[in-house]
Parts: C-alpha cells; structure tokens; sequence
C-alpha cells in the first residue's frame, strides 16, 4: 500500500519527494552550477604508469589564444591531504595535488590547464609538453610485497604501508585438532563505483579571501575540513555545497587530488573555475576499489562445526593512499568482517597492504567487507562440497542464533540483533531450495548445468563512533542536527550529510513528519551547505544516515513536539498533556472541539508577545546530536544459474534478497537500495574488470571495455524482509545501504561453482569470465 503524500507516516511505503523533479530534469547537479566569469579546467594527465617527471614546458598551451594558465605543482604548493584515521604502523602516502617529481600511475594529474572554455582548455592540456624518464611499473601487489620491484618512495624502505595481524582465540591449536582442514585462494577484483555522475567541482573565490566550492560529494563538511588543511584557507571562509549528486557509492568521501587543485588554482588566479571530470578520466584516475587476494583456510570437526579460520590477505593499494588512510581500508575492514554470520571462536588474519602502479584504492560500497565476504562463502562452499554435505545446512549450523544475540565476534564487533538463521531459511524457502535441489541431477543429465548459490551477511551498519570503532576504522562519526518550524507552519530539517540518490527528503521528512504529526509536504530537508547546515563529520556512509541522522532528529523532534504541545495547550487554553495532533491540527482529547493548526501555533509563537511573554522558550527551533551505539544488519542473498560449460557463459535466473535491517523507515527506499547494491554486486560478479596491460596502462578506460550491469543482465529481484530491532539505537532502527553490494558476488559466484560442481570447477576469481570456466572444463575432461 502507498501513503499518500499528505499523511505523516514511518514505515510506511511513501513514494520519493524528490523524484518528481529529479525524474523531470530539474535536478541541478555540478555541470548545472555556473557562476558569471567562471573558467574552465583540464588535467594533463600521465601517459605513464611509473615515471621521473623531469620537465614541464607550458609554452605552446600559454599561446594558445583563450587559455589563461597552465599550473604544475610548483605553482601550487599546499599542505598533504591528511585523514584523522589513525592506524598504529601505517604509512601514509597521501596523493598530492599534482604529480612532483614522480608520477605513479597513468592518468595521474600532472598540471592544471585553466581556459575560457572546456574546450580550449582541453586543447591546451594537448599542447603541455611533458618530459618523463620512464620507470619499471609495479603491478601486482603480492610481489610488491615481497619486495620484488622498484620502490614507489625513496623515503620508505619499501612498498608496504602496513603489515599486521588479527588474532583471536587459539587458531593454530584448534587446526591441529580439527577433523578436517579446507584452503581456498580468492583473488579479488579491482572495480570501481562509476557512478552515473563523474566527479568534479566549481571553486568561486571572493575579492576578501572567502571561496565558495560547489563539490559532487558525499561530505560537504569533511571536505571543507580537508581544503582548509591543505590549501590554508580558514574554515571560516569556506563555504562547501554538494548540490544534488547523481551517485557516490563511497568515491566521493574522500578529497580528491584534483578537487584541490581545482580550488589551489582559482585561489592563485582570483577567477572562478569549474572542472567536470569526463568518463575516461573517471575510470582511469577516480580511485577503484575492492582488489585484495585472500589465502584463507578452514578447520572443522567431523560433524561440520567450523573450529577455526585462518587468513592471509593482501590488498592492492594503487599509487597512494589516496586520503592517507584509504590505501589500508579495503584489507583491514575484510579482516574484521571476517567471522561473518558464523560462531568462530578461534581466528587468525594477516593483513598486508601493499602499493603498486596504479589508481589508488578508496571507499566503494561494502569496502573491504565485499571482498572479505566473497573469500570466506567461496571457501564454506568448497568446505560443503568436500565434505560432501549440504551447504546451506553447514552454514545453518555454524550460525549465531536468535537467543544468542547480542553476541560479540571474535573481532570485537558487538551484533547487537538479528536473524542470521530465519534470514537464511526465508530465502532457501523463496528460492524454493529442496525443490532446485531435487531436479538438479536430472537437469543435468539433459545437459542444464543449473546451481544454486547463498550467501548470508552481516553488515555493520550506522555507524557512530563505536561502530567505526568496532571495525577498527576509528574517527569521529556522530551528526547534529537541526529543525525549525517557520513562521508559515513550514518545518525545514537542515542536517549535514547529503543524499547521493539513497532518498533522504523523503525518508528524513518521514521522521519529522511522524513526531510532529505534520504532514509531509510540509516538511523540507535541507542538506549540502555547509553555511546551512550543522556539521556532520562523517557525511553520508558507511549506511549511517537512517540510524545517525535519523535517530538525532528523532530526539530534535520530540523536543519540538513539546514546545508545539505547550503553545497549543496555551492558545487552547487546555494542558499540554491533554493535546492530540493529528496532520498538523492540534486538539484536546475527548469530544471533538477546537483546533489548532501547526501555522497557527507558528504564528502565535513569532508574533504573539503575550504567548511569548507566558511561555519559557517558545523558539521553534531545536537541535540535537547523536553518537549512537554499534548496529549490524543481516539478510541472505541466494541466486539462480544455469551456465553452458561449453561456451562458459552463465545466465543469472533469479536473485533473491531476505534483508533485516531492523525497524524500516520506508520499505520502498530499503527496497530500491537493495536492488542497486545487488545490481553492483552483479556487476563484480561477471563483469567489472579494471584491467592493466604489461606497462601498466588502464585498457578499460571506456564503457566498451569496462562493462557495468545493464537492466536486461538483471532477473527480476525477489525481496523478502525479517525484523529484528535494534536493542540499541533510536526506534530501532539499523543502515542497510551496503549489503546487496557485500553479499551478491558471493551468491552468484557459488551458484556458479555448484551448477558446474560436477566438473570440478572452483571460482577464484572474479569477474567469472568464460574462459576461466571453459578452461577448467576442458582441464577436468
Ligand atoms: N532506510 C530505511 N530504513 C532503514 C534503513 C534505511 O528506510 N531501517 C532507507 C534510508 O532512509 C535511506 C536508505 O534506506 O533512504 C539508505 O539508508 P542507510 O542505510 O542509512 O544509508 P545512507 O543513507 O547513509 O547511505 C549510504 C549508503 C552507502 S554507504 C552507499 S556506498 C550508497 C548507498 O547508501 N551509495 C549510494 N546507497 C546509494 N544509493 C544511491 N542512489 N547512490 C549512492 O551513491
């Protein structure tokens, strides 16, 4: 059933406020935003993926009739891009602005090109002569952490930021005394978030030092905190606003080289200057994502409890740590995340991150959890099949259970709820499980290779403080947020953390809408300023913003509901405890008499000096913050496959999600992002591929090389929902943004590995392309 938009409801399908404009070309998005005199930027761009950048020669661009400045790193010194995440033992080797000395991989920005016109600074870019000493590239980052390679940094030993280990238990004593012992390798590949908007930003200064940014970002505040640390300029007089953002996906938490570039070179000129990053420059040099290679190993006793889990991973860092953290992120988050769903008590995990010659690695949906997630379901699925049992049972009986929660992993993540096992059964029983099961055999006998996969998670969710601290990521990450009810009855909620398409105006609105009894077109979510908007440190990530943002304006909200409550109770003449409100009327309970309504109470409240002179604050404006406890959401994804092992291409039949995210603010929304995420985890599955040849030169700088998921590789997606509140936070509420993305490679990667089962082929890799089964097939024969 849908809401209509008048009513106030949570839980509640409300369709999207936003889409309406957005879905009738009236969003404005950074190519939209131009200011008067504004210039235009390109990057020149390394041709390199190692090199020694002896000489940059301006020249013939400075001639070129409309260009108005070529800048190098020399014209633009600013402080490193720092992080505030602080990792005992890692190195940090942030990227800067623009290449100095040295570039580390092709498409690395190596000078600025500012002109009157995109055009002409594009021309320009052409004409900057660079002079390189080419260097040998590294490629591959287990080499690279074995010291094989020319070093990235004279000034470090060699080129690994961090080497470490998570232990827990006793691992080495229960593999001794395990029944059996099961090794997979899981080699990760390295995909990116390509979001339909690329990135790019519009730096506006002003004759008394104050500079306007207009930025695709995910954190307005936390990259006018980045900006003022490297360029110099006080936070004071910047001003950061993400106007609508079309996709982030984690790409746009972090600062980006060129973003201070952008802001360093409009500074330097006094003129407004706009960049909008094209396609190409997106796939070769925004950040990718996810490349780690995982050795994990699996102890079990005789009757398939799991005893024990070792692991060995090693991430591919790119060129830098992008944000002086990132280039950690992806293998240390996958070791915390590890035990997944499962009771492991004993647990082993070395963590390597090392660099190589390429795109540096940041934040892409499920970072570090996806790949981590994959390795371990790959190896339970080989741990099934050699101990010739049923997989979906192994896991079942390896599961935390309802009664156990909250249960505390062997990591230290602290799951607070859920239904790890009713999750797992929903989806075997959508799926239809015992029936797939029982025709597989004659399926094959006629020649259909059909298998099932599943895949169950945990996906940590919200996260305030202790939850970035459980997953050993620690920053600060709580919000304020603010609510004021105009003088019209108007309600406008101003919070930091801005949408990228998750659908805030509505569900944020659903909040207010709901403790205020207001009606829902009355309610207006501001967010993307930061002159407007309460600071929020982390932005919106890490599937926080229904239960942070949310939780603070459901504190903001009741507060404001009292003050609504004691104003309508003076202008009724009644107690505040006797009103009822129901779409903005406020009342008295009992026979119904007099009402109120919410611009009423408004007015009295701005205009009315006897109200004010009786009531102690009658400000209709309130404030709250929230850090809120660690929450962790869980579901289980299963997919269908019928593969044609002689041609090795797989046809994905269906796609099943059973999610539990706790108390759901609309199931609409909750809907939509699975079905985005699980498209994305399709996309790693089979498809998306950053690939380098021998040089170390992107061959997939383009939408025919790089193939993300289109509508018809999808099947129609079967959504089924469990319900387990959270003990902890606000209304019960848990995140949920990341976990198609998390779960749906494993999924599809098992199903392939079980419909092909008879020909003994393992999947190690993804994307599954058809060579890599068709090879194993021709092998197994
Ligand atoms: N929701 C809900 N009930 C819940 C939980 C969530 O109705 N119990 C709704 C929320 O109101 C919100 C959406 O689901 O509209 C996602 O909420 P949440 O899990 O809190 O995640 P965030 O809003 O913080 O968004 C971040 C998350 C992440 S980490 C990535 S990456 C991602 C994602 O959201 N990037 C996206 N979804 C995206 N969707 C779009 N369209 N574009 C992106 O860039």
């Amino acid at each position: 059933m849908t809401a209509a938009p008048g009513q106030a409801p949570l839980g509640e399908r409300v369709e999207r406020v936003e889409d309406d404009r957005l879905l009738t070309g009236r969003g404005r998005f950074l190519a939209d935003v131009s200011v008067v005199g504004m210039l235009h930027a390109a990057f020149v761009r390394s041709p390199h993926a190692h090199a020694r950048l002896c000489a940059i020669d301006p020249d013939a661009a400075r001639r070129l009739p409309g260009v108005i400045a070529v800048l190098g790193a020399a014209e633009l010194p600013h402080a490193p891009l720092l992080d505030t995440v602080a990792v005992a033992g890692l190195r940090k080797t942030p990227q800067p602005a623009l290449a100095t000395e040295r570039v580390r991989f092709h498409g690395e920005p190596v000078a600025i090109v500012v002109a009157e016109s995109r055009h002409l600074a594009e021309d320009g870019a052409e004409l900057v002569a660079v002079d390189y000493e080419p260097l040998k590239p590294v490629l591959d980052a287990e080499a690279s952490a074995a010291g094989d390679g020319p070093r990235l940094f004279e000034e470090l030993d060699g080129n690994v930021l961090y080497r470490g280990t998570v232990q827990a238990g006793d691992p080495d004593g229960a593999f001794a005394a395990a029944d059996r012992v099961v090794a997979a390798r899981y080699v990760g590949n390295r995909y990116a978030a390509v979001p339909m908007e690329t990135r790019g930003c519009l730096a506006a200064p002003s004759p008394d030092g104050e500079m306007t940014v207009w930025c695709s970002t995910q954190g307005p505040h936390l990259l006018r905190r980045r900006l003022a640390q490297t360029t110099g300029i006080r936070e004071g007089h910047l001003r950061v606003i993400a106007p609508d953002v079309g996709g982030g996906f984690g790409l746009k938490i972090p600062a980006h080289a060129e973003e201070v570039a952008v802001v360093l070179a409009a500074r330097a000129l006094g003129r407004s200057v706009r960049w909008v990053e094209d396609r190409v420059e997106n796939l070769l040099a925004a950040p990718h994502a996810k490349q780690q290679s995982i050795d994990s190993e699996l102890a079990l006793a005789a009757d398939g409890e799991f005893l024990a889990l070792r692991a060995r991973i090693v991430g591919d860092a790119g060129a830098y740590s992008h944000n002086s953290a990132s280039a950690l992120i992806e293998p240390y988050l996958a070791a915390g995340l590890m035990p997944g769903v499962y009771k492991i008590r004993n647990y082993r995990c070395e963590i390597v991150a090392a660099l190589t010659n390429k795109s540096p690695i940041a934040p892409y949906r499920g970072v570090g959890w996806t790949a981590g997630h994959t390795a371990r379901e790959l190896l339970i699925e080989r741990a099934a099949r050699e101990l010739a049992c049923d997989p979906a049972s192994l896991r079942r009986r390896n599961m935390v259970a309802r009664e156990e929660f909250p249960y505390e992993s062997c990591t230290g993540m602290v799951y607070d709820s859920g239904s790890f096992c009713e999750s797992l059964d929903r989806a075997l029983e959508l799926v239809g499980y015992g029936r797939l099961r029982a025709r597989q055999p004659a399926a094959r006998k006629a020649g259909r290779s059909v298998g099932i996969g599943i895949s169950p998670y945990v996906e940590p969710t919200g996260w305030g403080s202790e939850g970035a601290g459980q997953s050993t990521w620690s920053f600060a990450s709580h919000d304020a947020v603010r609510i004021e009810v105009e003088p019209s009855g108007e309600v406008t909620v101003a919070v930091g953390s801005p949408s990228q398409g998750q659908g805030h105006a509505t569900s944020l609105a659903q909040i207010v809408a709901r403790q205020l009894d207001a009606a829902m077109n009355a309610v207006h979510v501001r967010a993307g300023d930061t002159d407007a908007t309460p600071v929020s440190t982390a932005g919106t990530r890490a599937s926080r913003t229904a239960v942070v943002v949310g939780g603070a304006l459901s504190m903001a909200a009741a507060e404001l509901r009292s003050k609504l409550d004691s104003i309508a109770a003076y202008l009724l003449e009644a107690a505040p405890e006797d009103i009822v409100a129901a779409e903005g009327s406020f009342g008295v309970a009992g026979p119904a008499g007099r009402v109120v309504t919410l611009a009423e109470i408004a007015a009295a409240a701005y205009f009315d000096p006897a109200l004010r002179a009786s009531i102690d604050d009658p400000a209709l404006t309130s404030s709250a913050f929230y850090d809120p406890p660690a929450s962790y959401s869980n579901g289980c994804v299963a997919a269908v496959v019928e593969v044609d092992a002689e041609l090795g291409e797989v046809e994905l039949r269906r796609l099943i999600a059973v999610e539990d995210c706790g108390t759901m603010l609309n199931p609409m929304l909750v809907e939509g992002q699975l079905c985005g995420a699980l498209a994305q985890g399709v996309g790693g599955a089979l498809l998306e591929q950053m690939r380098y040849d021998a040089r170390g030169l992107l061959e997939t700088a383009d939408m025919r090389t790089y193939k993300v998921p289109k509508a018809t590789d999808l099947p129609p997606i079967e959504i089924g929902h469990e319900c387990s509140p959270s003990p902890f936070t606000v209304g019960g509420v848990k995140g949920m943004g990341e976990s198609g993305a998390i779960a749906a490679p494993a999924a599809v990667a098992n199903a392939v590995a079980d419909a092909l089962s008879h020909l003994g082929v393992q999947i190690e890799r993804l994307p599954i392309d058809p060579d890599q089964i068709a090879t194993v097939k021709k092998g197994a024969h």
